[in-house]
């Protein structure tokens, strides 16, 4: 950083960025300068309670000491070898991450779209390799609303207008059903060349939409008796957001290192992990399953300058020790109950927010207003006043998804400042 633009101010670091960046974002106007923990601090030193996480890859809190050692200690060593070469740290980084969630092979990659690209293609080799699809009748299943990143493949089967319109020719062999209509996926598999269902355990943009109980359980069985592979993103939802390590370990009760044998896990056939998985430090994605489907891949069919390099696996294994070492499933299940039972309190008497939603500490609330107003980007204009940042996904919805090392004094203090600004609106 140039001496000269530590001075520079909020206004002028934002007039900087509109002037000189491409406009792919509008990013709610604050500027951000340091992070710990919870809070975030803007250019002109005022805090925040971060209640957006930059997008749930913060579970483990800004900066967390654990996280910065291993960046820092990796980063004088060797930070990058490609895969020409073995490095010191990847197997014993592959056999951490297979053995901490229960698969034979991981393919690490760094960005989540990366790691669902990676899926999509495992999915597809799979199919032709032990299904004899021909490649070019291959279909993969997808969800309405999905949302999974924004390659050209993702925003071909994507419905967001927004996010895909302009950028065709789209790629093919992509169906889409409703989320969480099981008669749909029933009906989507009778065509005999589905090689997967890729999709969200709960649906974050689409404004934390969580399925019927049984509806991975149904899908789980669905696919295993069509032969076909369910594929779960769990980018956003993983790594102890929804108040267990995935949200496909449903509502067990563990202490966050079972074996995930609970009844209530629902097991992937591929799962996909980004964000949290480095705890914001550093791209690190990933992309699990076991010898059977893992196979496809051979030497010379997939790669990537940076997948596995030492620097982001040092990290990501410091990522995961945190989440189990401080018990974040367990505190985001807590600490979210408590959240969805104070917002309802409200929301009893308020005639601005007609719903909360969400599992573990990935929540939103929809504001009673058209989501086409700008109430909730208002809002979020005033949270950030009052020293609490959140921005709307879309519309008339606003997410909350606070770091999982919130304690219960700092959650409450949280909730007080989001009721204390809803009430300006009412
Ligand atoms: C943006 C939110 C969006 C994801 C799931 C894959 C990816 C994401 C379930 C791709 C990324 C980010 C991307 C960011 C906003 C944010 C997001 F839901 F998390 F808020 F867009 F939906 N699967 N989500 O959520 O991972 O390539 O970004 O590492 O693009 O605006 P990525």
């Amino acid at each position: 950083m140039t001496e000269s633009t530590q001075i520079l101010s909020s206004r002028e670091l934002m007039d900087l960025e509109n002037k000189h960046g491409a406009h792919n974002y509008h990013p709610l106007p604050v500027v951000l300068d340091r992070g710990e923990g919870v809070y975030v601090w803007d250019v002109e030193g005022k805090r925040y309670y971060d209640f957006l996480s930059a997008y749930s890859a913060v579970n483990q809190g800004h900066c967390h000491p654990r996280i910065v050692k291993s960046l820092q200690e990796q980063a004088e060593k060797i930070t990058l070898t490609s895969r020409a070469f073995y490095n010191s740290n990847l197997g014993l980084y592959d056999q951490y991450i297979t053995e901490y969630f229960g698969f034979d092979k991981v393919l690490p990659m760094n960005t989540g779209a990366e790691a669902v690209e990676t899926a999509i293609k495992i999915c597809r080799k799979w199919a032709q390799e032990a299904k004899g699809y021909p490649q070019e009748r291959t279909k993969i299943v997808v969800a309405e609303n999905n949302f999974h990143g924004r390659t050209t493949t993702i925003i071909s089967f994507s419905n967001d207008e927004e996010a895909r319109s302009g950028f065709g020719p789209y790629t093919p062999g992509f169906e889409r059903i409703p989320y969480n209509d099981i008669a749909a996926l029933e009906a989507a598999l009778e065509d005999d060349h589905v090689a997967g269902f890729l999709v969200e355990p709960i649906q974050g943009e689409a404004g934390v939409v969580t399925p019927d109980a049984d509806y991975l359980r149904r899908v789980r069985d669905l696919c295993k008796a069509k032969d076909v592979l369910f594929i779960a993103d769990e980018i956003q939802t993983g790594i102890a957001r929804t108040g267990s390590l995935l949200a496909v370990c449903g509502n067990c009760s563990c202490e966050g290192n079972c074996e995930r044998q609970a009844d209530t896990y629902v097991r992937p056939d591929i799962l996909i992990l980004g964000k949290a998985l480095s705890g914001g430090a550093y791209p690190v994605s990933a992309v699990l399953a076991d010898d059977e489907v893992m196979h496809v891949i051979k030497p010379g069919t997939h790669g990537s300058t940076f997948g596995g390099n030492p620097l982001g696996v040092a990290v990501a294994m410091s990522a995961l020790e945190v989440v189990r070492d401080e018990k974040l499933a367990q505190n985001a299940r807590r600490l979210g109950e408590l959240f969805r039972e104070k917002m309802n309190e409200y929301i009893d008497r308020s005639k601005v927010v007609s719903l909360v939603r969400g599992r573990g500490l990935l929540n939103a609330i929809v504001i009673n207003d058209s989501p086409e107003s700008d109430t909730a980007w208002n809002i979020c204009l005033r949270l950030r006043d009052h020293g609490l940042l959140a921005k709307p996904t879309h519309g008339n919805i606003i997410r909350f998804a606070p770091p999982l090392v919130m304690t219960e004094e700092q959650l409450l203090d949280c909730v007080a400042i989001i009721q204390r600004t809803l009430q300006e609106f009412e």
